[in-house]
């Protein structure tokens, strides 16, 4: 069986993340989408909330499955016996952070290969960090996020008035 594993801090997930993930469900048997939990963050979301708001979003797909990993991505691609690492690349700015993250890896465990995935064009600007941005101010973020997490930015940023 074809395993990947897709990480992130999905800090919301967004339709720039969604489109890797069923673009990557095609490819694969099995896609394993492993939120970070890192305790030296501030996420706006917690870990729970990232892991309910991927699931209701891709449960359309059968392949698919939601969880959470601490420490290092390595440990947990052993743990769960996948060789793959899915990333997604937007903009060159993109380039150089993940060149390092998969050199760190590849030197960390020589048997893990990173794949990545070109941006959709119709989602290339979309981040995380620029839909919460603009959420906070309640301008219209519906064609970056699902529905229901435009409605879990919206109930985070409800005292926030501009
Ligand atoms: N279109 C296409 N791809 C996108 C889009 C978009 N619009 N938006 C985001 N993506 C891609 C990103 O480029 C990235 O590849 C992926 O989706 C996830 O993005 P984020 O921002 O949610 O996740 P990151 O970049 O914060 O994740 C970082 C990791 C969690 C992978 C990393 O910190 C990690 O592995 N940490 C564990 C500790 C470790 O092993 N460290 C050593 C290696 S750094």
């Amino acid at each position: 069986m074809k395993v990947a594993v897709y990480p992130g801090s999905f800090d919301p997930i967004t339709y720039g993340h969604l489109d890797i993930i069923e673009r990557s469900a095609k490819i694969f048997d099995h896609v394993v989408i492993a939120v970070l939990i890192n305790s030296a963050k501030q996420p706006l979301f917690t870990v729970d909330e990232r892991e309910q708001m991927i699931r209701k979003a891709t449960q359309h797909l059968k392949n698919i499955e939601v969880d959470s990993f601490e420490g290092l991505l390595v440990d947990y691609m052993r743990k769960r016996q996948a060789k793959v690492i899915l990333r997604g690349l937007r903009a060159i700015s993109d380039f150089e952070y993940e060149l390092q993250i998969a050199s760190i890896n590849k030197k960390l465990s020589e048997e893990v290969e990173t794949l990545f995935l070109m941006t959709n064009n119709r989602h290339s600007f979309i981040s995380s960090s620029m839909v919460k941005e603009v959420a906070r101010y309640h301008a219209d973020i519906k064609d970056l996020v699902p529905e229901h997490v435009e409605q879990a930015l919206l109930n985070k940023f409800s005292h926030h008035k501009t």
